[in-house]
């Protein structure tokens, strides 16, 4: 399969070539959004593909068609994807693009648009594990190695997509710049109505309660897991090997537990006081 062994270097930040040319990073650095233009902004495995079922929901008026019948990935393409500028509804009256990029990359572009952001961020010791296994299931990204290795490599930003810490300051440091809205993985999984109806607040978007209760349903993770257009299997297995694992893999909040050492922890959140210490965080994880 195309490009699945290369790696594209941008704004210091490796990324896989199988998605990502320079022509199509330039692409996005360049992008101008409008008004209208809805953005979700991710470091991967925080809730991306959450919140692109949740707001598909949402503008749909709690119409399921469009998340049963369009891939994810056509409902809001990924802005610095090779494919984006051919799927782009460049007609549509309020276009959902998704990014993992730097802010440091998209802000001024952002700002000038006046587009309206969602930042999802989850807490990066369940994100490092995700990670961790998605490799194992992505032939786009490189072999992980042991889960200490990874882990080693994430916490010094050399992963691919670049440093968890970069990605979360950059964005947060935007927030009295861009028309921005934080949110987290675990805000979702604790009040999903609740964040939905302040979502839905952020965006100017009506929100009557069967709207609310068709997003409860669909956006749910059995729901995700078992929708094609929404849990990747639609793959090819060259690409995404399914048989390693699922993209929809357990949805849960805390799974670091399971993983990390006593040894891994403690050097985690060492690294994570050092660069986290004095960030005001609008909701804090348990780190414990
Ligand atoms: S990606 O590759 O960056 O787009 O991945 P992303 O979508 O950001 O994150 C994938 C993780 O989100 C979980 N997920 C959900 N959890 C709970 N409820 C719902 N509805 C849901 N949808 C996706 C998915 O299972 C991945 O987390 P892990 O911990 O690996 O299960």
């Amino acid at each position: 399969m195309e490009r699945l062994g290369v790696t594209e270097t941008f704004a210091g930040v490796s990324l896989p070539g199988h998605l990502h040319t320079q022509e199509s990073l330039a692409f996005a650095a360049t992008f101008t959004f409008r008004p209208t233009d809805v953005v979700i902004a991710t470091y991967p495995k925080s809730g991306t593909t959450w919140m692109q079922e949740i707001l598909t929901l949402l503008f749909s008026h709690g119409d399921a068609l469009p998340a049963k019948t369009i891939p994810n990935w056509e409902r809001a393409p990924w802005l610095e994807q090779i494919y984006c500028r051919a799927a782009l509804p460049d007609a549509a009256p309020r276009r959902l693009l998704t990014t993992h990029l730097p802010a440091r990359v998209l802000a001024p572009a952002l700002r000038q648009g006046k587009a309206k952001v969602i930042y999802v961020a989850r807490n990066p010791k369940d994100v490092a594990v995700s990670f961790y296994h998605f490799h194992h299931l992505a032939k786009f990204l490189p072999d992980p190695g042991s889960f200490d290795t990874f882990l080693t490599q994430f916490l010094e930003g050399t992963v691919h997509y670049g440093s968890w810490f970069d990605h979360i300051k950059g964005w947060l440091g935007q927030q009295q710049l861009l028309d921005i809205f934080y949110v987290t993985y675990e805000e979702l999984h604790q009040d999903l109505c609740g964040t939905a109806q302040r979502l839905a607040a952020f965006l100017g978007c009506p929100l009557g309660p069967e709207t609310l209760g068709a997003l409860e349903q669909h956006c749910s993770f059995a729901a995700m897991r078992d929708n094609t257009m929404a849990n990747y299997t639609l793959i090819p297995s060259e690409i995404m090997d399914h048989s390693q694992g699922r993209f929809m893999r357990k949805g849960v909040v805390g799974d670091w537990r399971d993983h990390f050492s006593p040894q891994q922890n403690s050097t985690f959140n060492r690294r994570y006081q050092e660069e986290m210490g004095d960030v005001e965080l609008p909701t804090r994880w348990p780190m414990a």
